[in-house]
């Protein structure tokens, strides 16, 4: 019995000593210290098969091996803790210490706007679409009444790919029209928020790449009343007051009759400046009853049915809600300019 105690303390710190990691220091600790399968426990139980004078003797070596064995643990784990790279040290937190906070971003100015008009058009029984920025000449012209030859294609020159069937990046979200149309049928209420892009020369009021929101009503006896109506709770809905706008006829091939609505330049309150052009004036939204040939389009009977659209410049809109005097600065990445939104 006393060779076996001997015999295992020195097996015992042997192990302990070899321990590298946490992980080892609980396997060994349990292989001796386990109340029922431990090697000391293992060990205590022996002693009632000591004869009676040597029990004693034994039960103090057994208890002073055990105590020499928990000690050798103990400083192993001191060790362990000091040194480098050991799991219970490189995952251990100090929920005490000041840590630098995460800086929150925001929504870009655009999405916040765009955000406010779905629920001002929401609240209005209307529906909120996407569509395809890459586009087929078919969405994008064709099906909006304005064929290969019609000079209203110049004022909407785009970038084309190369492709089998011809595809080209959007210049408008009218071609929504006809798939919501086709997609849907009558009667219809839906607003499309997109992105857009036209081969032109950038100025303070105008980007290659912009944002519009379209808009389509399409029931019976609709008439130029109901878009008044609508444009009027749109711009008092973004704007939370009086603005001043007005109605000039318009042309576009996808609207018959076709109206330009103005606002007065919110940047110069009217006297005229870069952004409207010294005009006063800030182009912000064509619209008019949809055309028959479109409606056709969109397999919807020109006979029963009647619209309106309108393309709203929703990046210009920005521009008007928060007096910002170049539409370059929205896509510019500058987080100096972006910040303050
Ligand atoms: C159109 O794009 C028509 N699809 C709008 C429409 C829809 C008419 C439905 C009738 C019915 P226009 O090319 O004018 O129209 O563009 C619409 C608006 O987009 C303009 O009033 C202007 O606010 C904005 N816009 C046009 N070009 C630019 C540009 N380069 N940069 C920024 N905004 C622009």
């Amino acid at each position: 019995m006393e060779l076996n105690i001997k015999k295992l303390k020195d097996q015992a710190l042997k192990e302990i000593d070899g321990i590298k990691n946490s992980e080892e220091w609980e396997n060994i600790k349990n292989k001796y210290f386990s109340r029922k399968s431990g090697e000391l426990a293992k060990l205590l139980k022996d002693i009632k098969d000591v004869a009676d004078d040597l029990r004693p003797k034994v039960g103090t070596m057994v208890n002073e091996a055990k105590e020499e064995i928990e000690n050798a643990l103990e400083d192993k784990m001191s060790k362990i803790k000091k040194g480098s790279g050991d799991k219970l040290e490189r995952d251990f937190i100090d929920v005490t210490l000041n840590i630098e906070k995460y800086k929150l971003g925001h929504l870009h100015p655009v999405t916040q706007i765009t955000n406010e008009l779905e629920d001002i058009f929401k609240s209005m029984g209307f529906m909120i679409l996407d569509g395809p920025e890459l586009e087929s000449d078919y969405y994008n012209f064709e099906s909006l009444n304005i064929p290969t030859w019609h000079p209203a294609r110049d004022t909407q020159d785009t970038f084309y790919i190369e492709a089998k069937d011809k595809l080209l990046m959007r210049t408008h979200t009218s071609p929504v029209q006809v798939r919501a149309m086709q997609k849907y049928g009558a009667p219809l209420r839906c607003v499309v928020p997109g992105r857009v892009f036209r081969n032109e020369a950038t100025d303070a009021s105008h980007d290659h790449t912009f944002y519009q929101l379209e808009g389509l009503m399409i029931d019976k006896d609709i008439s130029i009343t109901n878009l008044i109506a609508v444009m009027k709770e749109l711009l008092s809905g973004i704007f939370k007051r009086e603005v001043k706008v007005r109605l000039r006829p318009g042309y576009f091939p996808f609207v018959e009759p076709g109206f330009e609505l103005d606002i007065q330049c919110l940047i110069c309150g009217g006297k005229g400046c870069p952004v409207c052009k010294q005009s006063g004036w800030l182009e912000l939204l064509p619209c008019g009853l949809v055309h028959p040939n479109v409606l056709k389009a969109g397999g919807i009977d020109p006979k029963k049915y009647s619209g309106f659209a309108f393309g709203l410049g929703l990046t210009r809109l920005v521009m008007m809600k928060y007096k910002i005097d170049d539409i370059r600065l929205l896509q510019g990445g500058d987080l100096r300019f972006l910040n303050q939104f």
